[in-house]
């Protein structure tokens, strides 16, 4: 550089304008600072003015380190042009967002009904023990309701079971289940063993509808067919499922009972708060007759099963003393459950 020309503080020049490029808070206001940094009004072009003050040999070098400075004040500013308006389209997007969630004010939620909640429930306990659930029609064939289960006609067992016919086909030979067994059957005709399964279901009885009982009601079946099955394992799987379902604490009873389908037969019953005792189910090993129906080798393949009310364990659960509430519709009394 010639004696003559003034000094020009490039370093300065530079950093001061790196500091005003990050300091711009919007792009106006980086509009106004590249005109201070960059523009017209810039310290970076009276530089640029005075290179003519400089001898020629100095005047390339200082020019090109000028276009250097000025290369890189254009690329900051681009950078936080960038910057600042992805920030300002961000919060325009915001502010003029439609929020279309509706705010629930008064308003109550619903929550399914107590019985399918056990039924719902017992199906993840069995699904959990390693069980798949299964189904039947609610429209039955005698022959799956009755005979299958060897309950053949004539009977007496028929006569406990109030059951409503269906006119379909020759008389008594369609009717409204009145249990969930024909699934047992259906179930063992479509697959071969070992076979472990639950079938919920809602059945139908002529029954009056009093306190424990109803005309409409819902059964869980069971049915585990494996070599080598025992009393054992059944008394065991109902542990683990009432456990399962009531949590520890309760007190439950099984004592002998006789059903056609199952041999032995048991009726499982569960202590209420009053001490009274209240039937769940009945269960039992199956009978080799039902075996056979089902197409299943007696001689090589043993199982048990069993049958509870739905509503009755929910009125357990949830200590309802009269399960024709269940059904009035009364949300008043639904919505505690
Ligand atoms: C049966 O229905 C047999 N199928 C159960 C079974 C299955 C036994 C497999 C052995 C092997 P029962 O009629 O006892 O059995 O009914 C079973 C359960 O259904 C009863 O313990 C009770 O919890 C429920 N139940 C019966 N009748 C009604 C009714 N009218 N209202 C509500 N629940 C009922």
């Amino acid at each position: 550089m010639s004696d003559a020309a003034p000094p020009i503080d490039l370093d300065g020049l530079r950093d001061d304008g790196l500091a005003r490029i990050a300091a711009a808070t919007s792009t106006d206001d980086l509009k106004s600072v590249e005109g201070d940094v960059t523009g017209k009004r810039s310290a970076l072009l009276e530089a640029r003015k005075s290179l003519g003050q400089l001898a020629p040999e100095d005047r390339k070098t200082a020019g090109q380190a000028l276009n250097e400075v000025k290369t890189t004040l254009e690329a900051a500013m681009d950078a936080r042009r960038s910057e600042l308006a992805a920030v300002e389209l961000a919060t325009q997007l915001e502010s003029e967002r439609l929020d279309l969630t509706e705010v629930p004010t008064g308003v109550t939620v619903g929550h399914a009904h107590p019985v399918t909640q056990a039924w719902d429930e017992l199906e993840d306990v069995f699904v959990g023990m390693g069980y798949r659930v299964a189904e039947g029609p609610g429209i039955e064939t005698d022959w799956h309701n009755f005979d299958a289960l060897n309950i053949p006609k004539g009977h007496p067992a028929r006569d406990g079971f109030d059951t409503l016919y269906v006119e379909h086909g020759p008389p008594g030979s369609t009717l409204l289940r009145t249990h969930t067994s024909p699934v047992q059957i259906r179930t063992m005709l479509a697959q071969e063993p070992p076979i472990y399964i639950v079938a919920p279901g809602r059945v139908f009885r002529r029954d009056t509808a009093d306190a424990t009982h109803l005309p409409v009601f819902h059964q869980i079946e069971g049915l585990v067919i494996d070599k080598g099955i025992s009393l054992a394992d059944l008394a065991g799987t109902i542990e683990a499922f009432t456990t399962a379902y009531f949590g520890p604490g309760y007190t439950s009873r099984l004592r002998p009972n006789y059903f056609p389908f199952t041999e032995p037969s048991a009726e499982f019953d569960v202590q209420r708060p009053d001490g009274s005792w209240l039937e769940l189910g009945g269960c039992g090993m199956v009978h080799p007759n039902v075996l056979r129906a089902g197409g299943v080798d007696p001689e090589e393949w043993s199982g048990f099963a069993f049958g509870f009310g739905i509503d009755r364990l929910a009125s357990i659960k949830f200590g309802i003393s009269d399960i024709r509430n269940y059904f009035r519709n009364d949300v008043r009394f639904l919505s505690q459950f």
